[in-house]
């Protein structure tokens, strides 16, 4: 079970239809494969999708940093050497993507090598998840027509409204048509990714007091402490902090300091190692939380409906599982299938996916 040798492979898939929100848009899946190689064979996979808006990581420098710095680290160690693994890779600071996509892949490998499923491994709790849709930004009545064709095609009845950065009056505008177009059955809520000011934030939630939302998700900017700590505390609905609590210790801070109420974990950012810790967390603070989408492919889905459903914190809330939809094309010989608003954990070993070497070979960058 020693690794051998790690590998960092840039690939693009291009969107249907590009992701627009207020810190960012995406246009085309321009992600980073990760193998994990070990000495019986036996090979590990997950992806890093680079968000430089998000993490200041870019694609070349994932590559880099798992080439040069993590890979020279890790071989020679043994699968079931985690910890050591996770206390060489958090000696460079930053880097989250990177080093998720480096520890899910070793899960993976491990998961293969003991012929037992990642879920299984991690706590086995169920077997699927409900799936939460995000919308982005467009006009309410795009956005409705969205949130509706998302249900009907796959029985979706949640979904997370972008928010922020343009006028309060139309994101309101979207959240209401929603309510009013899908009614009161379907769960909403809404992510600001920083775009508002605690003020603005105040007077929008206000706005949307009758709209019955589930959750607010980083409405205004992390650095702005007091001012989140004066808005947090006027809501009557759980604040979730995403951005601004990455590691347990940004989780621990943002908690006790009063500027969140909730969180979004992310294996994208803190694989399956650091999200374990995350969740502990929460669960020792008895915090809500919702499994997040860093804009996944489907590989890394199948990641984060792994994790999910390992534990009931976890999966008792929809997870943001349907990003790929939007996506032309994507790895994986079997694609994941989302049916009746849920998504299913892949039985087989490790994360129960295959890389389609065709699909590789054609969207990778690196030849
Ligand atoms: C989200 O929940 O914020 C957009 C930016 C990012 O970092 O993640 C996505 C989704
Ligand atoms: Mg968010």
């Amino acid at each position: 079970m020693k690794i051998t040798a790690v590998e960092a492979i840039p690939f693009a898939i291009p969107y249907v239809k590009p992701l627009r929100f207020a810190s960012g848009e995406v246009h085309t899946a321009a992600h980073v494969l990760v193998r994990i190689h070990t000495d019986d064979g036996i090979v590990g996979v997950a992806e890093a999708p680079p968000r430089p808006f998000t993490y200041g990581e870019t694609q070349a420098g994932i590559i880099a940093v798992i080439g040069q710095i993590f890979a020279p680290q890790l071989v020679g160690l043994t699968l079931l050497e985690r910890e050591v693994v996770a206390a060489r890779l958090a000696r460079t600071v930053g880097n989250p993507t990177a080093k998720a996509a480096v520890d899910m892949a070793i899960w993976d490998a491990l998961g293969r090598s003991l012929d037992l499923p990642v879920g299984d491994l991690l706590g086995g709790y169920t077997d699927r998840m409900r799936v939460s849709h995000m919308l982005g930004f467009d006009d309410p009545a795009a956005m409705v027509a969205e949130a509706e064709r998302i249900r009907d095609a796959y029985g979706i009845t949640t979904f997370k409204v972008k928010v922020g950065r343009r006028p309060i009056g139309l994101d309101v505008a979207v959240v209401r048509a929603l309510r009013e177009g899908l009614g009161e059955g379907i769960e909403l809520y809404i992510d600001g990714n920083r775009g508002w000011t605690p003020a603005e934030a105040a007077d929008a939630m206000r706005q949307m007091a009758d709209l019955g939302l589930l959750f607010a998700e980083e409405l205004c900017p992390a650095d702005d402490v007091l001012g989140r700590r004066w808005l947090v505390r006027q809501l009557d609905v759980p604040f979730i902090a995403d951005e601004s609590a990455v590691t347990p210790a940004d989780v621990t801070r943002e908690i006790l300091g009063g500027s969140a109420t909730a969180l979004s974990i992310k294996t994208a950012r803190t694989g399956f190692t650091g999200s374990q810790r995350v969740h502990h967390l929460a669960e020792g603070l008895g915090l809500e939380v919702v499994i997040g989408n860093q804009i996944d492919g489907q590989l890394g889905t199948a990641c984060s409906v792994a994790f999910g459903a390992a534990y009931p914190l976890t999966s008792r809330r929809a997870g943001e599982l349907s990003n790929f939809l939007d996506m032309r094309d994507d790895l994986l010989t079997e694609p994941l299938q989302i049916v009746g608003g849920e998504l299913q954990v892949r039985p087989g070993a490790g994360l129960g996916v295959e890389i389609d070497a065709d699909k590789l070979a054609h969207y990778r960058q690196d030849r």
